[in-house]
């Protein structure tokens, strides 16, 4: 009798930790896509909103390592972006494969060398946008593919970040519709100012003052000051404004 309440607990708590073990590996849904490339920007836009972008690492050659994280299971398009930061230089190259432009990752896959393109003058833009009208085709390797549409609204082809809203040939992702000197793509918060003002862990903009202080230290995401000038009134843990009394 003691004997089976006692196996029956194990096989319990041997179901629990089975449990722990399974939840936490599906919590973990993100695989890598890595390759080399030249110095460059690469960005991932995939569907439900996901958007990632990383820089690659420069190591002395012109195939500088890069890394970058997806979900899996669900659509992704990469642009890769040379001389980023020369506006008359800048070469912004979409990614398409053998059956279309979509990525989706099972595991992680390793794209190889891409070789794109350097130099403005032997890219393909005949709209002048400095995004390449051909995509580049490169092996998937293994990994599956289609030509879904990502994150894309008005269904040119093109993900919204990269159409030209006000046919400026600026994309969107190089305005900086706020005015604050950091284009879209960089800008992570809605101020005025040009600083980044979050250093949080949860990201969310924590800032909705005018004078570009971040004054928000907690771990919360909560926004704790909504004054005008410029002081850091919360250095509490707990998310609560302090100075309001
Ligand atoms: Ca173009
Ligand atoms: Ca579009
Ligand atoms: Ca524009
Ligand atoms: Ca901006």
């Amino acid at each position: 009798m003691k004997k089976s309440i006692l196996l029956s607990l194990v096989a319990t708590s041997l179901l629990i930790v089975g449990c722990g073990g399974g939840s936490s590996t599906s919590a973990a849904t993100n695989a890598k896509i890595t390759g080399t490339v030249p110095g460059t920007l690469i960005e991932a836009f995939c569907d439900n909103g996901y958007y990632a972008q990383v820089t690659s690492t420069q190591n002395g050659t012109n195939q500088h390592p890069f890394e970058i994280e997806v979900p899996t299971g669900i659509n992704c398009r990469l642009i890769m972006t040379t001389n980023e930061n020369d506006p008359t230089n800048r070469v912004i190259t979409p990614i398409a494969f053998s059956n279309g432009s979509t990525i989706v990752l099972n595991s992680d896959v390793n794209l190889g060398n891409i070789p794109l393109e350097l130099n403005y003058q032997n890219a393909d833009d005949k709209d002048g946008d400095h995004v390449v009208d051909t995509p580049l085709n490169i092996n998937s390797n293994g990994a599956e593919t289609n030509d879904n549409a990502v994150q894309d609204a008005d269904g040119n082809g093109i993900v919204d970040s990269y159409d030209d809203a006000d046919d400026d040939n600026i994309p969107n992702a190089y305005e900086d519709d706020d005015n604050d000197g950091i284009p879209n793509l960089h800008d992570n918060n809605n101020d005025q100012n040009g600083n980044d003002n979050n250093n949080d862990q949860n990201g969310n903009d924590n800032n909705n003052d005018q004078n570009g202080n971040d004054n928000n230290n907690d771990q919360n995401g909560n926004d704790n000051n909504n004054d005008q000038n410029g002081n850091d009134n919360n250095n509490d843990q707990n998310g609560n404004d302090n100075r309001s009394n």
